[in-house]
């Protein structure tokens, strides 16, 4: 079921997407707009679009909790990143729109009635004022930040614990990745001892190594990085048999097997 949560989650970004869209085509249009009751109509299109945002980012935190719920995905750091990025992007574009859109729609109507209070040149101003870049600016800062986290799923420091990981020592086995090799197809290790897993990307193509029993379930997962860069890591002691290693980037290309003995 995770993957369709997750395609959930995608629908929900596409229509968020596409209503906030509008909104977003406003903000730049309304820039060069200086005929008051346009500027009114322009603010009334982009109003009409929030039933369907606001439904959106229902769906898009729906598909996204219960797919990180459904994956157990809730002991790493990236999720809670992405969660805090989306609420503070969203509290933030909330606090500086609202207020500047508010003033501009009583300007623009008080101008459309023919109000001495404003004058055009007022108006002039408020619309070149730098809210609208700065609204547009975190919007998509905030978008790229949260693509980063869902797509290279960057630790962050938080990782759920394996039993082990956090003391390093033991003998040491070395895995090199390059472009979208690992160079060899098998490793091997002394059983029942801890180990040092010194894993080097020599390449600039994102890659990590996770080590898995043979009926699948995972024993170790490293984090995604680019390189050239080494990490090393302390694997719990593996009782002798056999595992599979893959970079769960490549899982098709990388892989190989890891004997304990
Ligand atoms: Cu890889």
């Amino acid at each position: 079921m995770y993957q369709w949560w997750v395609f959930v989650h995608i629908a929900g970004v596409f229509g968020l997407l596409v209503s906030h869209g509008v909104s977003m085509a406003v903000t730049f249009r309304l820039r060069a707009e200086r005929d008051p009751a346009r500027a009114v109509t322009l603010l009334e299109i982009s109003s009409s679009t929030i039933t369907a945002f606001y439904v959106s980012l229902a769906v898009l935190l729906l598909g996204g909790i219960v797919a990180a719920f459904d994956g157990g995905l809730w002991g790493y750091g990236w999720i809670w990143a992405s969660l805090g990025t989306l609420a503070a992007v969203t509290v933030a574009m909330y606090a500086l729109a609202r207020p500047y859109y508010h003033r501009i729609r009583l300007v623009a109507l008080a101008l459309a009635e023919g109000s001495r209070a404003v004058t055009p040149e007022q108006f002039e101003k408020l619309l070149k004022a730098p809210q609208p870049l700065s609204i547009a600016g975190i919007g998509f800062a905030g978008l790229a930040v949260i693509l980063y986290l869902m797509l290279f799923k960057p630790t962050l420091g938080m990782a759920p614990a394996v039993p082990g990981q956090t003391t390093g020592g033991g003998p040491e086995v070395a895995l090199e990745a390059s472009e979208l090799s690992f160079g060899v197809r098998r490793l091997t290790a002394p059983a029942d001892e801890r180990l040092t897993l010194r894993f080097s990307n020599d390449s600039s193509v994102a890659h990590n190594v996770s080590i898995y029993r043979r009926d699948g379930e995972p024993l170790f997962t490293g984090e995604v990085f680019t390189g050239p860069r080494v990490i090393e890591y302390a694997i719990p002691a593996l009782a002798a048999g056999s595992y599979q290693f893959v970079c769960d980037v490549h899982p098709q290309q990388m892989t190989g097997t890891l004997v304990a003995r």
